[in-house]
């Protein structure tokens, strides 16, 4: 099936269940208690003492109980609600749906046991219409285990340590080898909608453009009845809310004359133009109606561009995480609204979704603002060859079939990134990226995908070669020659500069940055310092300035933000390569950055 964005309409309703969960973390050896003791069978706090934990958020800053912080096992919640009696009316059917979960998700209604789920970041769901009782409470448990194995995305590795004279019984840690903290639990929304018996399911469009003329390329599928029975009005709607265009078919073309084109922000006044597709379908006698935020925009990629409505496209701009004090990842709309503005206020006009799938609701204001988005999938950490084994595939190639599922109609999407700097030169990573990547275009023709590479030269690296753009991560000056500012500019050069030759395609910067102490000055710079983060970006600058008269399409900062990371002699309280504080203060590179984003848009129309 589908997994269309939640939205209200005149046959859709709604109903959020965030809020205060009951809570318990188990903490059994093994951590089987809760299924040996069938916690979902009954309310939870008849099984043991509960806390209160918000939906949406990581549970890991929620309490003082170090325990809880870095737990690693299953975490089980529960929320008890009554339904409205009108939704038992006119056959409606009623879905549960999380917008995510990290990381392996069992979900039991009223200790029923409905869905399972593997991996964190994407959305869920399930229709419950048989099973809510009206007039009575109504409970869902969920157990969450966030887990990492060599087979999930992110993974990871559990080490059990059984010496009794060094270690207490049953003790085990959690290893991962990405860097940033496995904030775990319900970290977005949770809702139940309801649709009519027959329903929109799902819809995919694809848009292009000859001259002034916009095409959009329609499919719909329906849910609950026979596509046979069912009849659909189309309508295309501009922003005045005028039907542009229109069709009674389940697919088919729409064509809008003098159409605007959906442009990132920073290349037209006004820029980011959504239509709106209502699409209708009637069966026996009601209607369901869904609103498809529509952008018409095409994207290619040449040897040496990344072409956006045929126009030259720089990606400059960041990469971000969903990171924060407290909520950890849970979702949070001061947070993504502060993020949207301090992008803007930068000049940004894109970033990468660093290293997972971000919120639909992050996403659907980049569609609203016209801000670029690479959109990666959790694959970051694959650093073994015991990654890079079918299990981990078969998942992988599920996750990207459930990205793209939820993200293919956005047209702040223009590329897919499958995976960061996995060991890709390895043998084995060679013929998995070609299936992950293969498989992602066959998902969809219509975006380049990529992976970003981090293998020590061009000609070792076995998966760059099926990428349509080469994205490549470099730390020249810190984790290269730390302290040696004044090779940056030459060794960029070079490093990029092979790269293309190489492959022949366009380039992006995905990362560069400095470990960066707010408030630390010295001069000369040296390392840590706001001084060392200006001068060591500056240096990118000038290779950057050089290569986009060439094959660089795009320049993207680590990080926008100092984020939380595992415990380790190496981070600080966390990573601290942000350009703003994790409170979303700027450090002094951010007004310099500012500087050269407004410059460019200047020079470069976009
Ligand atoms: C991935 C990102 O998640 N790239 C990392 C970023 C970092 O700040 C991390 O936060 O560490 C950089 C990877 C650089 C690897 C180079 C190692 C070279 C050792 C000499």
């Amino acid at each position: 099936g589908g997994m269309l964005s939640l939205q209200d309409s005149e046959s859709r309703e709604v109903r959020s269940l965030d809020g205060v969960w009951a809570f318990r973390a188990d903490d059994s050896p093994g951590r089987s208690a809760g299924f040996d003791g069938q916690w979902w069978s009954r309310p939870l706090r008849e099984s043991g003492p509960v806390i209160d934990m918000p939906v949406p958020s990581s549970y890991n800053d929620i309490t003082q109980d170090r325990s809880l912080r870095d737990f690693v096992g299953w975490a089980w919640y529960e929320k008890e609600f009554y339904p409205p009696r009108s939704w038992s009316k006119n056959g409606q059917r009623m879905v549960l749906r999380f917008e995510s979960a990290h990381y392996e998700t069992i979900v039991w209604f009223n200790s029923q046991e409905v869905v399972r789920h593997s991996g964190g970041h994407l959305p869920f769901e399930v229709e419950v219409t048989s099973l809510l009782h009206f007039g009575q409470l109504n409970r869902i448990t969920v157990a969450v285990n966030n887990t990492l194995t060599p087979n999930t995305l992110p993974p990871g590795t559990i080490t059990h340590y059984d010496d009794l004279t060094m270690y207490p019984p049953n003790y085990f840690e959690q290893e991962y080898s990405f860097d940033f903290f496995n904030y775990a639990g319900i970290q977005r929304s949770v809702k139940l909608y309801t649709t009519p018996k027959g329903y929109v399911d799902d819809i995919d469009v694809v848009t292009n453009f000859t001259g002034t003329t916009g095409h959009v390329i329609f499919n719909i599928t329906v849910g609950g009845a026979p596509s046979s029975k069912v009849v659909a009005v189309v309508d295309l709607l501009d922003r005045a809310g005028l039907v542009v265009a229109s069709s009674t078919k389940m697919n088919g073309l729409l064509v809008v004359s003098e159409a605007n084109l959906w442009w990132p922000y920073t290349m037209h006044n006004d820029s980011a133009y959504l239509y709106t597709l209502k699409v209708s379908v009637s069966f026996e006698g009601t209607t369901d109606v869904y609103r498809l935020p529509v952008g018409i925009r095409t994207v290619r990629v040449t040897n040496k561009q990344f072409l956006i409505n045929n126009q030259p496209f720089y990606f400059h701009g960041v990469n971000k995480h969903e990171d924060a004090d407290i909520r950890g990842k849970g979702v949070d709309y001061p947070l993504i609204l502060k993020d949207i503005n301090l992008l803007k206020w930068l000049g940004a006009n894109a970033f990468r979704t660093s290293h997972y799938p971000y919120s639909e609701e992050i996403m659907d204001l980049c569609d609203r603002h016209g801000i670029v988005v690479i959109d990666e999938c959790p694959a970051v950490g694959m650093r073994s060859a015991n990654n890079f084994v079918n299990a981990t595939l078969v998942h992988h190639q599920q996750v990207m079939a459930e990205l793209v599922r939820r993200d293919k109609n956005r047209p702040s999407v223009v590329m897919w990134s499958v995976a960061n700097e996995p060991a890709s030169s390895l043998a084995v990573a060679g013929p998995y990226f070609e299936s992950v990547i293969s498989y992602t275009r066959k998902l969809d023709p219509h975006r380049p995908v990529t992976f970003v590479a981090n293998s020590p030269t061009p000609e070792s690296d076995r998966a760059a070669k099926f990428v349509d753009v080469v994205c490549l991560n470099s730390y020249i000056s810190w984790y290269h020659h730390p302290g040696h500012l004044e090779l940056v500019t030459l060794q960029v050069n070079h490093f990029l500069s092979s790269w293309h030759a190489y492959y022949n395609k366009p380039v992006i910067q995905t990362e560069y940055g400095a470990g960066t102490i707010a408030g630390f000055h010295m001069s000369p710079a040296v390392m840590f310092t706001e001084e060392y983060q200006v001068e060591m970006m500056g240096n990118y600058h000038t290779s950057f300035d050089k290569l986009r008269q060439d094959f660089l399409v795009g320049e993207l900062v680590w990080n926008f933000a100092d984020f939380n990371t595992k415990q380790g002699t190496t981070r600080v309280v966390g990573n601290k390569k942000g350009v703003f504080t994790r409170q979303r203060q700027p450090k002094m590179e951010a007004h310099v950055l500012k500087e050269r984003y407004l410059e460019l848009i200047k020079t470069l129309g976009c």
